[in-house]
């Protein structure tokens, strides 16, 4: 038994913010039917190709257990099969460009009337607004959320960052509001819309630059390097390089082999209460006690000093080295993993976090797995269908079409011809 074995999932997403959401509800155990375009599908299938006739990365590692069916919804009887699917499904989940739901005919009164319990869970670049009906893409939300014009060097341009808070983020969001949505509707009886704007996803992400924007009206920001440096705040919240700018300074400092590895670093946090061990870790014993180090008040304004004289020790050892003597003395630290490191990391193989899926078109893969882990509902992680791989199915189990439907179905464009495995 899963979580949310029982839910049906119209999925109607594409790209990547709504299928990380669709994605974890067919993990939790919801039975998730893709929409896609007939020939085409989903325009992740066949971008940054790595295998000449395989789907893509991109693709595989976003509609992991998911069913796909081709569908015209253009089509008079496309549009048909889609409304009978409304009526079956819980929920219907989309991220199209403003509109595009609407101009199909499927507003979210039509679907209330279809079915009043359905969850219309929608994605959009931003809320309502000046700004209600323009596409994004991931990096436009993180430079609209704030996340850009907080990243990077105070003396450099604006930085995204590779975490996709913009898309995967978003799509966490959404997950959560449609998890709350079906629980009210146990109670309830009633469907609701459940919406979410990248803009505001990736401002709640950046919740804690906000606290800085408003601690700015009353001093600067100590804990920002930029305060030692005797450098003026201005009225916006600076970037603070790699600053923690939290209440434990902290910074990425070099270990040994630097030079040649750009992944040679480790974050160190001077967190107050183990202050006294790093002193005796870095050999200054006498930074226990001298006034203008002991205290973390008196460390903020030579923070640049502080971690200059930790690098100094940082970089004479190796980082997982570094990581095993701070963690010793309780001294919270992490070492800078690349994506090499990650994917051969063998107790993130063990937790399911990093998986190894076997795909007909490509072979074995790896992908990242299911990062929430309930102990009732275990996640086993399916590959991604083939486009249509299901067509068929879903129209005869969920929808009881019988044979002759189907064909007519075929006959008139309204759904594609489904692809086969290879094996078949
Ligand atoms: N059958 C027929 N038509 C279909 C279809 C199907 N199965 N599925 C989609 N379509 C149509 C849509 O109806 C739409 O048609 P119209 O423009 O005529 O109304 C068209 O395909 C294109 O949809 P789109 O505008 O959503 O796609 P796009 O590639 O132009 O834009 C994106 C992509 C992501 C910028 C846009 O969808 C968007 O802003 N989405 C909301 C924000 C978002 O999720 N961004 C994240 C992107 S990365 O994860």
């Amino acid at each position: 038994m899963k979580a949310l074995e029982g839910v049906r999932i119209l999925d109607f997403t594409h790209v990547q913010s709504g299928p990380t959401c669709t994605q974890l509800l067919a993990w939790f155990g919801a039975d998730v039917i893709k929409v896609e375009r007939p020939g085409i599908g989903d325009i992740t299938r066949g971008q940054l190709r790595d295998l000449a006739d395989a789907d893509s990365l991109y693709f595989t590692m976003l509609n992991h257990n998911k069913r796909s069916i081709t569908l015209d919804t253009k089509n008079e009887r496309g549009k048909a099969v889609l409304a009978a699917l409304i009526e079956q499904c819980d929920v219907m989940v989309e991220n199209f460009a403003p509109g595009a739901l609407d101009r199909m005919g499927f507003s979210w009164e039509r679907i209330q009337e279809l079915n009043p319990a359905m969850i219309l869970a929608s994605i959009k670049g931003f809320g309502p607004g000046p700004y209600a009906d323009c596409k994004v893409y991931e990096n436009v939300a993180q430079c609209t959320g704030g996340a850009a014009s907080t990243t990077g060097f105070r003396d450099g341009v604006p930085l995204v960052t590779g975490a996709q808070i913009g898309d995967s983020g978003t799509g966490l969001h959404l997950c959560l509001g449609i998890v709350a949505a079906l629980f009210q509707r146990t109670k309830s009886g009633r469907g609701q819309k459940v919406s979410v704007a990248m803009q505001d996803g990736v401002l709640n992400l950046c919740r804690v630059k906000m606290r800085d924007q408003q601690r700015l009206a009353h001093g600067p920001l100590k804990e920002y390097s930029q305060y030692g440096e005797g450098i003026p705040f201005g009225d916006t919240v600076p970037r603070a390089g790699n600053d923690s700018g939290g209440g434990q300074p902290g910074r990425i400092l070099k270990c040994k082999g630097w030079e040649t590895d750009p992944n040679a670093y480790i974050y160190f946090i001077t967190q107050a209460p183990v202050w006294e061990a790093i002193c005796d870790v870095i050999g200054e014993p006498d930074w226990k006690t001298n006034p203008d180090y002991a205290t973390p008040e008196a460390r903020l304004p030579r923070l640049n000093e502080v971690f200059e004289r930790i690098e100094a020790w940082t970089s004479t050892r190796e980082k997982f080295e570094a990581m095993e003597i701070l963690n010793a003395r309780d001294i919270p630290c992490g070492p800078i993993l690349s994506m090499k490191e990650l994917a051969e990391d063998a107790s993130l193989r063990e937790t399911g976090t990093v998986v190894e899926v076997e795909h007909p078109a490509r072979g074995k893969y790896l992908s990242v797995g299911n990062p929430i882990k309930l102990s009732e509902s275990p996640t086993d992680v399916v590959r991604s269908p083939l486009l249509g791989e299901h067509t068929e199915e879903i129209l005869r189990e969920v929808l009881q079409f019988d044979d002759q439907t189907v064909e007519e179905l075929q006959k008139s464009g309204a759904i594609g011809a489904p692809r086969r495995l290879a094996a078949e």
